[in-house]
């Protein structure tokens, strides 16, 4: 049975957890009666937590309580699996909130927050429990340590009533206009982007107890999903006038890009080193985190994957040949090249994109001379910021393109819904121009206080600005011609039409950059043309606004809808980021419409308990995948030979429309509410 949270408090109302005296930690032992009275006296609702036998928590306890921790480090890996799978196995909730409780003080804060998220989105009990949102927790992985430090002021300063939010304008970066990449820094470290990237992977962990790794087409969603961040990137990058970013084939070339990430991590009250300009990679020599691993190593283990790619054929751990099929090839490369537990053989093809994260994210000490931690590459809360976590992911990309663009294109037969034809695709705003979408700047608040120690209680708010857009309405008018009623799957991309030279795209090239941007049922009747209407907020892409940002819906209790059910949704794009920048002139892009048979995409099983939202980059909860097609389908393969541009691969059940997108340099006002 789906567990109910534990409590609710509402607003500011404090709640003790009636802790067993032997949890509190040794140090404060002495005060403890003393403690336990009194938060107990000011709190208005007490849970009890259970005391029950503690397992063994000595190899989590490993990671010192003020270390960086991140998942990419092998070390930290086997640490937190281990809490994982103590967490997974706690008999009830009641159990996993005792362990919690005893754990919290002792086991490192990050590892313990991850371990602690993967379990929860992971037992069968605890479906419907709100995960805590990772900004708020830990906001210095989010915004410039200077504005944690005046929010600590601020709290210190003012009561909670009384507080301002701490207002961050935009050029409040890692980096000033001189650096040309600045122009996409809105996209990199945009709050809602980097949550989703966090999220995807915990959602999707490469490493711990089975349950939580073997799912459905695991490895192929995660050459998906971020091949859908790169066609992304690379589309606003365009918008800024900016080339697509570069592979980072080859390792000993200097990394043009530099980044400073601003940023103090709390718990290990230390910055995050940066890079500078055209810093070169090293092989990696530092034992003490478990990471031997030289520039050599990486090649090697580069030309054994593109070698299975070439060959089609993997030499799995037992020294057995397997095919990669048409079918699961994708899939199986996926898992190979993160490298996840699933890969066939970890041994002889590595870690390639993992080790590509920490060789990077380790530059800058690569032999642990000056024991320092890792850079943001180095884990997924922050890799997004970096300029060069996009040339690392091209490269990725670059090799699962290998693979595909390896297989037999579809063929217009394969493509075509017999008697289904679209006659007309158009978006529309409310009072703009038909096909021309709009974007702004928006401000929006996040509540930094539970990051925040010792600070008094109450709200502090950072007003961040970010990119948001005006909300648009699809409508196509599709006819049926078949004499029965017929289900199709609305599948809907756009992508750039030009290239940084301002050339029009060769369809290969543009297919690389369609960004999906939905896909739902539609049921056609019988011998009718129907127009089909959808608004962009119900994209399959991404979570409700809500999401990310709190503010509109904070003070709303849960069963009113307030924000706290959105929680559970935390894997998806943001909703304010779903279409990309544009630019003040208006920048041309194709609306690219298909209705596909859902005879032929259907997954036959029961619907998705709780949430569904941003099913198309993060799968569903205990659910297969919900569509049989290849993930990017049809676009993940190479187009059919005579088809020269977009419009000549279009069967009669597709369309393509251009479109224009438009930026305006002002900041539009949101409603705000405060939080009780
Ligand atoms: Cu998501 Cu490289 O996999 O960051």
């Amino acid at each position: 049975r789906p567990l109910e949270p534990v409590f609710t408090p509402k607003g500011d109302e404090k709640v003790n957890f009636d802790v067993p005296l032997n949890y509190v930690v040794d140090e404060l032992q002495p005060q403890a009666q003393g403690l336990l009275n009194r938060f107990g006296g000011e709190s208005s609702s007490t849970v009890p937590v259970k005391k029950i036998a503690i397992p063994d928590l000595s190899i989590p306890l490993r990671l010192g309580r003020n270390e960086n921790f991140s998942v990419f480090l092998p070390a930290h890996q086997e640490m937190a699996g281990k809490l994982i799978e103590i967490f997974m196995n706690a008999r009830s909730v009641d159990d996993l909130t005792s362990l919690a409780a005893y754990c919290r003080d002792r086991i490192n804060p990050e590892m313990f927050f991850y371990a602690m998220s993967v379990a929860i989105a992971h037992r069968p009990d605890t479906g419907n429990v709100p995960l805590p949102s990772m900004n708020e927790i830990f906001p210095d992985r989010f915004v410039a340590s200077s504005v944690v430090s005046r929010a600590r002021g601020e709290a210190n300063i003012e009561t909670a009533g009384s507080r301002k939010p701490i207002d961050i304008p935009l050029d409040f970066t890692a980096a000033s206009e001189r650096e040309v990449e600045q122009r996409v820094a809105y996209f990199r470290e945009d709050i809602g982007i980097n949550l989703h990237h966090w999220h995807w992977h915990l959602v999707y962990p490469f490493n711990g107890p089975d349950v939580i790794v073997r799912k459905d087409r695991r490895g192929e969603l995660f050459y998906y999903m971020h091949h859908q961040i790169m066609a992304r990137y690379n589309t606003e990058r365009l918008c800024n006038g900016l080339a697509r970013a570069r592979p980072l084939t080859n390792l000993r070339e200097p990394i043009q890009e530099g980044y400073f990430p601003k940023l103090d991590t709390a718990v290990a009250a230390r910055s995050w080193p940066g890079r500078p300009r055209n810093f070169s990679l090293f092989d990696l020599n530092r034992v003490a985190d478990g990471l031997v691993v030289s520039l050599d190593d990486m090649e090697r283990l580069r030309d054994r994957v593109i070698e299975a790619i070439r060959t089609r054929r993997v030499r799995n751990s037992q020294g057995v040949t397997i095919t990669l099929t048409d079918e699961t090839g994708i899939d199986v490369l996926g898992n190979m090249i993160e490298a996840s537990s699933l890969s066939p053989n970890q041994d002889f093809y590595g870690s390639l994109h993992n080790r590509g994260h920490v060789i990077i994210g380790y530059c800058h000490d690569p032999d642990h001379r000056y024991l320092e931690p890792f850079g943001v590459m180095g884990d997924s809360t922050t890799a997004m910021r970096d300029p060069v976590f996009y040339r690392w992911h091209s490269f990725i990309d670059n090799i699962f393109t290998l693979y595909k663009d390896s297989l037999q294109p579809y063929t217009e037969q394969q493509l075509n819904f017999p008697g289904v034809s679209l006659a007309e695709i158009r978006v529309t705003t409310n009072g703009g121009n038909p096909n021309t979408l709009s974007c702004h700047w928006n401000k929006s608040d996040i509540d930094m206080s539970r990051g925040l120690d010792f600070a008094p209680r109450g709200a502090i708010l950072a007003r961040i600005q970010h990119l948001n857009h005006d909300e648009f309405t699809y409508q196509f008018v599709a006819t049926n011609k078949n004499n029965k009623d017929v289900v199709g799957t609305v599948r809907i991309f756009m992508a750039p039409k030009q290239d940084e030279n301002g050339r029009l795209l060769d369809v290969n090239e543009q297919r690389m950059l369609m960004i999906e941007m939905d896909k739902f049922l539609t049921t056609l009747p019988a011998l009718k043309t129907t127009t089909i209407i959808r608004g962009s907020k119900n994209s399959a892409v991404t979570i409700p606004f809500e999401s990310t940002f709190r503010n509109l819906e904070r003070s709303k209790p849960q069963d009113q809808g307030g924000s706290d059910r959105f929680n559970l949704c935390g894997c998806g794009w943001p909703q304010h980021m779903l279409i990309p920048k544009g630019n003040a002139q208006g920048f041309p892009m194709d609306m690219f419409v298909m209705i596909s048979n859902y005879q032929q995409d259907r997954i036959n099983q029961p619907n998705a308990s709780g949430c569904a939202a941003g099913v198309s980059y993060c799968g569903l909860r205990d659910r297969k995948y919900p569509d049989a097609r290849p993930m990017g389908y049809p676009f993940d393969r190479k187009v059919r030979q005579g088809a020269r541009t977009m419009n000549e691969f279009l069967t009669p059940n597709m369309k393509l429309q251009p479109i224009t997108i438009r930026f305006s340099n002002i900041v539009k006002a949101r409603p705000t509410r405060k939080r009780q």
